[in-house]
């Protein structure tokens, strides 16, 4: 099983950009196969078995479906505990929560309308806006996600920057003295909305300043981009790792299952669940072209539903 990572994911995304400093902090070797920013993502799918959101990650045969389980899986090939959501120390897990919830939606939806048509036209283009915009409509339209609007996405972004600011104060990063999960994923809403805006952060946020220069600089290791048929070639030659052994019972074990985020972009993976630990489903799909393939999901956040 080769243990080089291959990232799929396309550089404007915020969540890809958490897994992508994540790798240059470890100064790590990975690879990088672009998807659009929109399905379909044919360089992808045939892996995930449908899986709808960016980033995706890859192993060998192994996909990880979820910065969560991505997260952890640089963890664990880097020995670094500090970079998984689930042993994160101090208020890790407070932070991650708070990132990943309303402030993520809010580092848009706070920005002026005109300024993110801006953006978008010059990122993507007019047609290349419609498109963007058509779908990220739809993906909201089945999932439990109720992004905040307006007023309250504003201050729920200003709030943000006045909690990290004070939480910054004398230090240089968010829980202990090294970059952890916490850092990454406090981080990655406010590129968002730093990209949205095309503004810097407000000077008078001095320690958050000084933070986010930090952690830009940490960059993103050794990028080496590959095509879409070597990822495939990998999944190929490679067989899904070991199972863990540490198995929850309780769980439809070797039945058909489906599993998909309950919060937005629903679209359900099926397979036959070959394991659930605390934290984690492993789904095992059987492919034509690459054999059989293990994808990775948290539990939360997700739902499994047999059949
Ligand atoms: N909880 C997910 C959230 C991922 C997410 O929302 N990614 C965005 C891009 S940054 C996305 O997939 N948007 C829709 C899309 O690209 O199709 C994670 O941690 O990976």
């Amino acid at each position: 099983m080769s243990e080089t990572l291959v990232l799929h994911h396309y550089d404007a995304s915020p969540y890809a950009e958490k897994i992508r400093l994540m790798l240059g902090w470890k100064g790590l070797h990975w690879q990088s196969l672009v998807s659009p920013p929109q399905p379909p993502r044919p360089k992808v799918d045939p892996l995930s078995g449908g899986y709808r959101r960016i980033p995706i990650a890859q192993i060998g045969a192994d996909i990880f479906c979820d910065t969560f389980v991505i997260a952890q899986e640089v963890a664990r090939m880097t020995d670094d505990p500090a970079l998984d959501p689930e042993q994160v120390g101090g208020d890790g897990a407070e932070i991650i929560a708070r990132a990943e919830g309303d402030v993520f939606f809010s580092a848009i939806a706070s920005v002026s309308p005109l300024i993110l048509l801006g953006t978008l036209l010059r990122t993507v283009g007019p047609l290349g806006m419609l498109r963007f915009a058509r779908d990220r409509v739809g993906m909201m339209r089945d999932g439990t996600a109720k992004p905040p609007q307006g007023e309250a996405a504003r201050s729920i972004m200003q709030n943000y920057l006045e909690d990290l600011e004070q939480r910054l104060a004398g230090r240089e990063f968010l829980v202990g003295s090294e970059p952890s999960i916490a850092d990454f994923s406090a981080f990655h809403p406010l590129w968002l909305h730093v990209a949205s805006r095309r503004a810097p952060i407000d000077a008078r946020y001095e320690n958050l300043v000084r933070w986010y220069q930090r952690m830009e600089a940490l960059g993103h290791g050794q990028r080496q981009e590959i095509a879409r048929e070597r990822a495939f070639e990998i999944a190929s030659s490679a067989a899904p790792r070991a199972l863990p052994a540490a198995g929850d019972n309780e769980q439809p074990i070797g039945r058909s299952v489906s599993v998909a985020p309950t919060d937005y972009g629903t679209v359900p993976v099926t397979g036959t669940l070959v394991a659930a630990t605390p934290s984690r489903y492993i789904v095992a799909r059987e492919t034509d072209d690459f054999g059989t393939v293990h994808v990775h999901f948290p539990r939360r956040g997700f739902s499994l539903v047999e059949g």
